[in-house]
């Protein structure tokens, strides 16, 4: 079994059915066990060009599990509950009904084409690392150092979002 921690992002449509969706839709993966699931949080979208106030915000959460999966087999999971939920890829960080990304699984440091781990941007997102930081208060990313520590230097804002418990 592997640890890795899912980043669940949503801006349109409605964005709590659509997170709660997709939890209940990762209880459901074969070789998947959610083992923790943090608030949700409200943040403003962020684009290439930096924080977007003008587009619509997101609602972000973070998921713990514990997996029999290899990264790709997990990734190609996760690509088909995005797509369930009407994901499509127009503009890279453009609006979208759903993303997950893995963030980090076990202590894995790679990058090719289509994965590279732990998240490259994650470290500098608040909107990552705080509801993160909530469900693994000694959380680290590999190669880079204590959750804490990194969420100290964003500048990104993340408000608690008011809803009952995503498991
Ligand atoms: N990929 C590589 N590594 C990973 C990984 N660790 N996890 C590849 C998931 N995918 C990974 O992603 C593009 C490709 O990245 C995938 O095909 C996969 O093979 P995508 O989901 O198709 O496109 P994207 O999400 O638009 O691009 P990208 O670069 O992943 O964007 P980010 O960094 O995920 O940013 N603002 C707020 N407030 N909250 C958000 O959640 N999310 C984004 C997306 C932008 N702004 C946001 C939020
Ligand atoms: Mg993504």
């Amino acid at each position: 079994m592997t640890r890795a921690i899912l980043s669940l992002g949503a801006n349109l449509g409605d964005r709590e059915q659509t997170i709660r969706d997709a939890v209940r839709a990762l209880r459901a993966l074969d070789g998947v066990t959610v083992s923790a699931a943090s608030g949700l949080v409200e943040t403003p979208a962020l684009k290439a060009a930096g924080v977007d106030v003008d587009a619509p915000a997101y609602l972000n959460a973070a998921v713990a599990i514990e997996t029999t999966l290899s990264p790709e087999a997990l990734l190609a999971a996760l690509n088909g509950i995005e797509r369930d939920h009407g994901r499509v890829r127009a503009e890279r960080w453009g609006d979208r009904t759903l993303d997950i990304d893995i963030v980090t699984m076990g202590g894995l440091q790679r990058s090719d084409e289509r994965l590279t781990l732990p998240h490259p941007r994650a470290a500098e997102r608040a909107f990552v690392l705080r509801p993160w930081l909530e469900i693994d208060p000694h959380a680290e990313l590999p190669g880079l150092g204590r959750v804490d520590t990194l969420v100290s230097a964003t500048t990104d804002e993340v408000r608690p979002y008011a809803a009952e418990a995503l498991l």
